[in-house]
């Protein structure tokens, strides 16, 4: 592909690619708006360097993708529903940190986030980097048979693990970074979604499933999906598949959480990390 009123550099070999030359706190041209949307469909992830962004202008930048929606859970920035802070404090040394384990963002709703724009206000000197896996690559690199297998599959998601009964976030040693995230009853809801899903903007196929958030396959116990679902993990994170971006303060990422999942590395216990997320609002996988 080639663009006109953006520069496009590759981060990783698979996904993800740098955008330079655009100011996220000022209006796109429409030119440089659907250039900038053509790159993240064609790279499920895109990147942006020392950005300028007050919460309105953050909005406003995430709308490029999609509609902001407030997500349940974790506390939001006041007066901004659309809006949560995710922070690593010094004294968070030891603990679990948001977004820690392979995911995609909300999986555990019957209509997960599409996408979602982190803007880093705060990145310690080194670490906290922030890992994409590419699931059209997992999916098309799958034997034939395989794929056919798991094109006929549904999958059991739910938030337990994060915001259920079962959440690292509450209590113990494992006590949440310093966040404000209310883990309730409601967690432990159960939703179904297709195992390969086929994306709604590139009519490309998949794979759908991510060890935070899918418990089973639908209609086989946990035991029985373990096997199966631990292989599918472990191919999906196959270097090939992965970059991985340094911040910098002023970085912004946005990924497509339809077509990927991420991880974000907890490498830098003394440090503050301090990142602003927008989440975006997705469809029913199909
Ligand atoms: O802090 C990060 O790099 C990513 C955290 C995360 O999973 C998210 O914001 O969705
Ligand atoms: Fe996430």
């Amino acid at each position: 592909m080639s663009y006109e009123t953006i520069e496009v550099i590759p981060v990783g070999g698979s996904i993800g690619v740098e955008i330079a030359g655009v100011n996220l706190a000022e209006p796109l041209s429409n030119r440089q708006a659907q250039e900038v949307h053509d790159a993240f469909l064609a790279n499920s992830v895109v990147f942006f360097r020392d950005q300028k962004l007050d919460p309105e202008q953050q909005m406003r930048a995430a709308r490029l993708f999609g509609e902001p929606v407030a997500i349940p859970f974790v506390k939001s920035l006041d007066g901004y529903p659309e809006i949560i802070d995710i922070v690593k404090e010094p004294e968070d040394a030891g603990k679990y940190n948001f977004g820690g384990n392979w995911h995609a963002d909300t999986t555990f709703l019957e209509t997960p986030s599409m996408g979602s724009l982190l803007y880093a206000l705060e990145v310690p000197p080194r670490g906290g980097d922030t890992l994409f896996a590419d699931m059209y690559a997992a999916y098309e690199t799958l034997s034939p048979g395989l794929r056919s297998l798991l094109d006929g599959l549904t999958a059991v998601h739910t938030g337990t693990r994060s915001y259920g009964s079962q959440s690292k976030f509450q209590g113990g040693k494992n006590a949440s970074v310093s966040m404000s995230i209310d883990a309730n009853d409601e967690g432990d809801r159960l939703v179904e979604h297709p195992v390969v899903r086929t994306h709604p903007e590139t009519g490309r196929k998949c794979l759908f499933v991510n060890p935070n958030y899918t418990l089973r396959f639908k209609d086989m116990t946990e035991a029985e999906s373990k096997p199966l679902l631990d292989f599918l993990y472990a191919h999906c994170i196959r270097d090939e598949f992965v970059c991985r971006f340094r911040w910098g303060p002023g970085s912004v990422a946005v990924w497509d959480n339809r077509c990927t999942m991420h991880r974000a590395v907890n490498d830098y216990d003394g440090h503050r990390r301090h990142v602003r997320r927008v989440t975006l609002q997705g469809d029913r996988p199909h």
